[in-house]
């Protein structure tokens, strides 16, 4: 019997051509020789179609997906390699992340080897993938004792308690005893068997205030009492957390942390929106994975959970009105409607959020007093609703567009009426399974040829008078808008929902993502932001330019202290000030098949991302905020 076994290396060399040189090696490291095989092969490059390969034909593509078979008769030999070379690709490739992440080789019996993917090298050099987290600092002289992050709008705190005990609930009202309830059990899964709360130990004392700002709360310290004011529940959580992480600090870093025996920490957010956005389309998310994610949001009083529900490689929420929507569009695989991709295994792989589902997940976070705010991204990003639902298309549509991740014709049609028939069930759906205020419609990175091929669109922008992609798209962001308006429910938008006319400002608000100055002129046109400049707040991004270092970098490379350094509003003008809803962090997932690499991009990036969000600028300070990010829970995923 033969044996067939395969090694798939990959190399780029930056300086042989305008975005490197790709050299993808297959080595026949089994026993049989091989002829008329193809390769298929997921990415994070693109190999532009069309473009000239040496040693391979490109036979089929999507996205990130490749299948490369051989010169014709070529013949790969046990112990030899056949190297392809391609020197027009998407975009330059700077860390290992973006070579080869799944493949598979079919021989001509039909016969399916997966081959062993290696790290792709940079000019020749292995190396080893950076994962460390960050060193934990020690705490600057002058900075108060307490190991709370996002630091606390003022502290006064002296002498230091016996830490050996948990926190109990000495006398509290019955949101006070909700929130307690919450915070143990949260405390339980993040630091299982720590401790950190029981019935028996130091008593806090929890009153009701409602002087106190909204979120916001007030610790008094004595010897022998603790008592917390709040007016509402989210300060009594946020309380909570607090003095659980001052507890944790003191224990594992006395020679630092203290837990206060005198005086008063009084604290309150900056911003009421205080995010994180998940992108679960990419890549196959667990609900559980969400819940423990949304617990170490929960840790860092964050309290946004933006879920990005489909993109062009998945569509994952059941909608009943189409069941044959996520039937196919949320599965990738050979003899789908989409290939693998971005690392998906060579079988069929996916996962559906049904309403169960979803409800687990929005009751977790409402627990934790984070919002779900549920983004279905339109009309770009949409290549695999329209493969799924092709009566959504233009029949007449006559030109090919791409999009910047080479996905085909792949927006949404303002001019085909089914559309918003469709979005109509989509958002009842929503409606239905998401209490937030806010339902995000996406808008972003929509191709500026799109429908140019299509004759209704051309139609519609003669009867409307409109012209060109953006006006187009301005028409149909407001069509949906007004859907949502029906059911009371906000718009979210990328930026680029302000395009050709935009959206209507009442009743939405913008997400800043491509330059920190962009929300500043957001805010000046009437919008309200959120403000997640990729610089800034893009996790997905790699945190140093180390070849060996995973993420993406087209924004650059967001160190943490790059993240933490994010100053919000910095200068805007005071009327633009009144229109910054806060902050949040994006990750987009195309790296994170590899689940393993979670934590790395998201801890302590979160934190810092967090104290932008809550603190007041002035009280921002990395060393001790290095000090105490060690302390911080992180997913645990992979
Ligand atoms: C841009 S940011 C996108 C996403 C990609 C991301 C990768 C935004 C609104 N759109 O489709 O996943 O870059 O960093």
């Amino acid at each position: 019997m033969s044996t067939y076994a395969f090694r798939l290396d990959s190399d780029c060399n930056p300086d042989a051509a305008a975005h490197g040189r790709l050299q993808l090696v297959l080595t026949n490291t089994g026993a049989s020789p091989v002829s008329d095989f193809v390769l298929e092969v997921t990415s994070l490059f693109r190999i532009k179609p069309g473009s000239q390969i040496e040693g391979a034909r490109l036979i089929e593509q999507l996205s990130n997906y490749h299948k490369l078979a051989p010169e014709e008769g070529f013949v790969l030999a046990p112990g030899a390699s056949w190297t392809i070379t391609a020197t027009e690709i998407s975009h330059t490739l700077r860390h290992y992340t973006y070579g080869p992440k799944s493949a598979v080789i079919t021989l001509k019996d039909g016969t399916k080897i997966g081959p062993e993917i290696t790290p792709m090298t940079l000019r020749g050099e292995r190396g080893d993938p950076v994962m460390a987290a960050p060193a934990r600092g020690q705490l600057p002289s002058g900075e108060a004792p307490i190991s709370v992050i996002p630091c606390p709008e003022h502290v006064d705190v002296h002498g230091r308690r016996a830490v050996d005990r948990v926190l109990m609930l000495e006398s509290a009202t019955d949101e006070a005893s909700a929130a307690f309830t919450a915070v143990s059990a949260l405390a339980e899964r993040l630091f299982p068997g720590e401790a950190l709360f029981g019935s028996e130990g130091i008593a806090i004392t929890c009153v009701a205030d409602s002087a106190i700002r909204e979120a916001g709360y007030l610790i008094a310290f004595q010897p022998d009492a603790v008592t917390l004011s709040a007016a509402d529940m989210a300060g009594f959580r946020y309380g909570l957390i607090s003095l659980a992480q001052m507890l944790r600090g003191a224990r594992q870093h006395p020679e630092d942390f203290v837990f206060p025996a005198r005086g008063t920490i009084s604290d309150a957010p900056r911003f009421g929106w205080r995010g994180s956005h998940l992108d679960v389309a990419r890549q196959v998310y667990m609900i559980a994975e969400l819940k423990a994610f949304l617990d170490t949001m929960a840790w860092n009083k964050l309290n946004r959970f933006h879920i990005h529900l489909n993109d062009d490689e998945a569509w994952r929420l059941d909608i009943p009105a189409y069941p044959g929507l996520a039937e196919k569009a949320a599965w990738r695989g050979p003899g789908e409607i989409l290939p693998p991709l971005l690392g998906t295994p060579f079988a069929r792989h996916g996962i559906v959020y049904r309403a169960a589902d979803i409800s687990e997940l929005v009751d977790h976070g409402l627990g934790l007093g984070i919002d779900i705010v549920p983004e279905i991204d339109i009309p770009g990003h949409c290549y695999c609703v329209l493969q799924a639902l092709p009566q959504l298309r233009d029949p007449g549509e006559n030109e090919l567009y791409r999009s910047i991740q080479y996905f085909p014709n792949n927006a949404l049609n303002p001019a085909v009426e089914e559309t918003y028939v469709f979005l109509e069930a989509v958002i009842e759906t929503l409606v239905r399974l998401f209490p937030s205020k806010w339902i995000h419609i996406g808008g972003d990175e929509v191709p500026e040829e799109a429908w140019t091929g299509s004759p209704r669109a051309r139609a519609m922008e003669k009867v409307e008078g409109l012209q060109g992609s953006h006006q187009l798209q301005s028409y149909f962001l407001k069509r949906v808008q007004s859907l949502l308006a029906r059911h009371g429910k906000i718009a979210g938008a990328w930026e680029e929902g302000a395009l050709g006319g935009g959206i209507e400002a009442d009743g939405a608000y913008l997400v800043a993502w491509k330059k920190s100055e962009s929300g500043r002129q957001l805010a000046e046109w009437g919008y309200d932001v959120v403000l997640a400049p990729a610089e800034h707040t893009y996790f997905d991004m790699a945190q140093s330019a180390d070849w060996w270092e995973p993420g993406a970098s087209w924004a650059g490379v967001v160190t943490l202290e790059a993240c933490y350094g994010f100053d919000p509003a910095g200068d805007w003008p005071e009327a633009a000030r009144g229109r910054l809803w806060g902050v949040q962090s994006c990750l987009w997932s195309e790296n994170l098949c590899d689940r393993k690499l979670f934590d790395h991009l998201v801890y302590p990036r979160l934190s810092a991302v967090a104290e932008t969000a809550w603190s007041p600028p002035a009280r921002k300070n990395y060393s001790r905020f290095m000090a105490i990010q060690t302390l911080m829970p992180r997913a645990g995923l992979g």
